[in-house]
């Protein structure tokens, strides 16, 4: 049995859209990033760190939301989400750490400020930082768009789960991706995917 902790709108969005692209049975627990809850004893005995997501599968305790991707990637969607050769396997860690690396906090920044903070309370300079540091990797991200649907080896993988995960945030925050047009077009066809609807429904 497979049992996911985290509300769909944290981190474990990526995993919830990994697990329904999968059609895999599990249990979501919506436990919420910033209430007591997570504190609880037996929440932190699964993540030290009283951070969503938290995967459980059988006896298997894994966190960070990328390592569960891979989990869940290579061990129920081979064919489906994973690679045939090391090269592309080596592009999907490769994408997938550019986007945590170079974009997540940037798109958390914003997403978290100007959907979470209150209007009084927002930190603008931080959000015109954050979009500006979003600039040199989505015009770097942009570029190879051009004339691809996916990330890598032209089919859906793991990968675009996690880059659009990531960017998603900030386009929820209503960031301004028009200047990336194949960005935008590629971000739009892979959140439209009915697995991601409904990883956002709950
Ligand atoms: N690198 C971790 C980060 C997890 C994380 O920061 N989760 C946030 C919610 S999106 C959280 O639980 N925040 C509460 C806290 O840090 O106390 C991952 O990708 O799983």
């Amino acid at each position: 049995m497979i049992t996911l902790y985290g509300i769909e709108w944290s981190r474990a969005n990526y995993v919830l859209f990994a697990l329904e692209e999968l059609n895999l049975d599990y249990q979501h627990i919506k436990t919420h990033p910033f209430e007591e809850e997570k504190n609880s004893s037996e929440y932190l005995k699964l993540n030290p760190m009283a951070q969503v997501p938290t995967l459980v599968d059988g006896d298997f305790v894994l966190t960070e939301s990328m390592a569960i991707n891979f989990y869940l990637a290579r061990k129920y969607g081979a064919k489906k989400l994973w690679a045939d050769q090391l090269e592309d396997e080596t592009n999907i860690y490769k994408r997938t750490f550019f986007a945590v690396a170079q974009r997540e906090k940037s798109c958390v920044d914003i997403i978290f400020q100007k959907k979470l903070v209150e209007e009084k309370d927002r930190d603008y300079e931080l959000i015109r930082k954050a979009e500006k540091s979003l600039m040199k990797p989505l015009s770097v991200l942009d570029d190879y768009l051009a004339g691809k649907d996916f990330l890598v080896a032209n089919k859906f993988s793991i990968a675009d789960i996690n880059m659009a995960g990531i960017l998603s945030y900030a386009r929820n925050g209503e960031y301004d991706f028009s200047p990336y047009k194949n960005v935008q077009r590629y971000l739009s066809d892979i959140l439209s995917r009915p697995a991601r609807k409904r990883a956002e429904a709950g």
